[in-house]
């Protein structure tokens, strides 16, 4: 097939594509700017199926980076732009990464120290020269994107999304929100995750225009709604939470604004009260990097009658909830696996080809998913995903410490945060601790309080159980 820009630009040249700092755009002219993006990739050298990094916000300049990439069906490794540079390394190498698109004029200090890295600003690809290509064929089989998660062992995974898992997503949102021409998607969740990255390959598949939006400000955002033709919003709790606190006085959004599209993590009630309060319908939805963005959502009609639930299997999919009470599920959506760690993979499913996504949740009679908890001690902050031994690891690193057991705490504005509980002699000072972990880590997994006790709970083998830590008294 053409490319999903290509296709669209030629159905619906004059249509609005995007919408960016008060200027809109037609597909027509999307298409000629990543065009000529494109030709000076391939100036660069990129080729087909190269693996090319991106790295930035939610830019114009990086959403032609990111179209650009596709035109050549190269396949995008996005960068979390908040992780520390020796994580981005470890990404980066994994992928087998050479070079970097920034969405800025100079390179960005958590890539400036990573080696063998072709950092290519802004600047020196604007001066590039293009060079003329031919069309491009794109298959669903093809891998559009890699994004990296964490997991229990602390090793990255790159999770491959072929252009067929973005589809079935694409479709299954569609025939679950009933999306029309009319609608226009708020885009402030990052482009570098899939909540962000699937509005862009929505707007083109739906031929409708993405409102793109730099980075989260309550008060911006606010206004967006309120005076701009956005009907749909993709959010976590946490810019919820503080888009509701904004508006004190109920200020109504414009007249076509139809819902917000909630995932990341669950609601809790008092938001979900709040929002009632001021007559916004939020939609709950369950979904993850390895299935390409929301696989259970709810619907407009359920979202007041199903309250606390994050909906049915979207069309294609299935679930089920294992013994343990885990969430396993099937969908065309899910991942064909993370690159070139096929073990890890297999080691996700079941026999019988379920993929098991450590949520522990139930399903009540008519079907609509409800999500306890985790069956490890993985933790969401703010949309992020936490795991625990990841920042254990780091700190482990540090000779004085003897042993190290990280935990959420629940917060107020994140929703959870971590917290540290050590043993050993001579630590170094808690201000020392925090200045080592924003050094290597992003911000968001350092500890914001260390406690020092004199040991830590472990199981008859040894293990160590985090979810004790915070009785641990001090
Ligand atoms: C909530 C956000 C916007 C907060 O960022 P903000 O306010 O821009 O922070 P900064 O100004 O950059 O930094 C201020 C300080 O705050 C710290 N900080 C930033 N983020 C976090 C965080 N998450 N937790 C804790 N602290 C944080 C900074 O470190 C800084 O501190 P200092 O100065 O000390 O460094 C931002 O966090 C954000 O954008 N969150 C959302 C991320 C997201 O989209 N997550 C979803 C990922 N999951 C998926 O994509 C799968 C689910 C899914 O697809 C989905 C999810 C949501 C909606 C729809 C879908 C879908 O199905 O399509
Ligand atoms: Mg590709
Ligand atoms: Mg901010």
């Amino acid at each position: 097939m053409q490319t999903w820009l290509n296709k669209r630009a030629s159905l619906a040249p004059q249509q609005i594509g995007l919408y960016y700092q008060g200027q809109s755009y037609t597909f027509q002219q999307i298409k000629q700017s990543v065009q000529h993006r494109a030709q000076q990739l391939v100036t660069l050298g990129v080729s087909t199926h190269e693996h090319v990094g991106i790295y930035g916000q939610n830019t114009f300049e990086n959403y032609l980076n990111i179209l650009a990439l596709l035109q050549l069906n190269a396949t995008i490794v996005f960068c979390n732009i908040r992780l520390a540079s020796t994580e981005l390394t470890q990404q980066l190498t994994d992928a087998k990464v050479k070079m970097c698109l920034v969405d800025q004029n100079t390179c960005p200090t958590n890539l400036a120290d990573i080696h063998n890295l072709q950092v290519i600003t802004l600047a020196s690809l604007q001066q590039l020269q293009p060079t003329a290509f031919d069309d491009v064929d794109i298959q669903f089989r093809d891998v559009a994107s890699l994004m990296y998660t964490s997991g229990t062992t602390g090793q990255p995974k790159g999770v491959l999304q072929t252009y067929g898992n973005h589809w079935a997503s694409a479709m299954n949102t569609l025939l679950n929100f009933q999306v029309t021409q009319q609608d226009c998607w708020l885009c402030v969740v990052p482009l570098f995750h899939i909540s962000g990255f699937s509005i862009v390959l929505r707007s083109l598949i739906y031929g409708i225009p993405l409102y793109l939006v730099e980075h989260f400000d309550a008060q911006i955002c606010h206004r967006l709604l309120v005076d701009q033709p956005i009907t749909i919003m993709s959010v976590v709790p946490t810019m919820l939470q503080e888009l509701l606190a904004h508006n004190v006085s109920h200020q109504p959004y414009n007249d076509a604004f139809r819902l917000m599209f909630l995932g990341g993590a669950p609601l809790n009630s008092t938001l979900l009260t709040q929002c009632q309060q001021q007559h916004i319908l939020v939609v709950q939805s369950y979904g993850m990097t390895e299935t390409c963005s929301n696989v259970v959502a709810l619907n407009n009609a359920d979202a007041q009658r199903k309250q606390g639930s994050c909906g049915q299997a979207l069309f294609t999919n299935q679930i089920r909830i294992a013994d343990t009470g885990e969430i396993q599920l099937k969908s065309p959506a899910l991942t064909p696996g993370y690159w070139h760690q096929a073990e890890r993979w297999q080691a996700k499913l079941t026999t019988d080809d379920w993929f098991q996504t450590g949520d522990v949740g139930y399903l009540d009679d008519e079907n609509f998913l409800f999500i306890k908890g985790r069956l490890d001690d993985m933790f969401v902050s703010g949309g992020e995903n936490i795991f625990p031994n990841e920042i254990e690891n780091v700190y482990q690193q540090i000779p004085q410490i003897q042993e190290i057991g990280v935990t959420s705490k629940p917060d107020l504005k994140w929703g959870a945060v971590p917290v540290a509980y050590l043993v050993g002699n001579d630590v170094p000072t808690a201000d020392e601790l925090i200045a080592f972990g924003r050094k290597n880590l992003a911000h968001y997994k350092v500890p914001v309080a260390f406690h020092q006790v004199d040991q830590l709970p472990h199981n008859s083998s040894g293990k160590l159980l985090r979810r004790k830590l915070i009785n641990l008294v001090f």
